[in-house]
């Protein structure tokens, strides 16, 4: 019931600061279930479809240049309501504002370095889960405990 999935990247800075474990762990201990994972360099057109409805703002190229400077760490991860709960693991999109306890909150103090993306829904989180992943690179496995970490 309410099983989701939502597309979590781990951004450039994140990769280049070996942030990446500490971002993984805690999705796991959250109990989430990763079904997708791979590190890329994201292309330009790959990134003017993900961020399209960005493409009048201001900071629009210095954004495609930050997500482009280095290698990004993709995940999707499965689970009970977990587009908003990521949503609130990730915290608030400039970093100034977001909790402690967020990655963000944690790990950055500057909206143009914000370590991490997160879906924002779900119709938005299936669209980006098509656009970065195939169908083929997306893995069904049964967790040893179903009973309270998948179902
Ligand atoms: O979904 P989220 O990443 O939290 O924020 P969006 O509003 O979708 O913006 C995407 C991305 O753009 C944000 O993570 C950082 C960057 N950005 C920026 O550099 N400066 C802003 N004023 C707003 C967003
Ligand atoms: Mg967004």
């Amino acid at each position: 019931e309410n099983v989701e999935r939502t597309l979590i990247a781990v951004k450039p800075d994140g990769v280049q600061r070996r942030l990446v474990g500490q971002i993984m762990q805690r999705f796991e201990q959250r109990g989430f279930k990763l079904v997708g994972l791979k590190m890329l360099q994201v292309s330009d057109d790959l990134l003017s479809q993900h961020y399209c409805e960005l493409r009048t703002k201001p900071f629009y190229p210095r954004l495609l240049h930050y997500m482009t400077s280095g290698p990004v760490v993709a995940m999707v991860w499965e689970g009970h309501k977990v587009v908003q709960t990521s949503r609130t693991m990730v915290g608030h999109t400039n970093p100034a504002e977001a909790q402690a306890g967020t990655v963000r909150g944690d790990f950055s103090f500057h909206v143009s370095r914000n370590v991490v993306h997160a879906s924002d829904s779900l119709e938005g989180a299936q669209r980006e889960i098509q656009l970065w992943f195939q169908r083929k690179e997306l893995l069904n496995w049964d967790c040893c405990d179903q009973t309270i970490t998948c179902e």
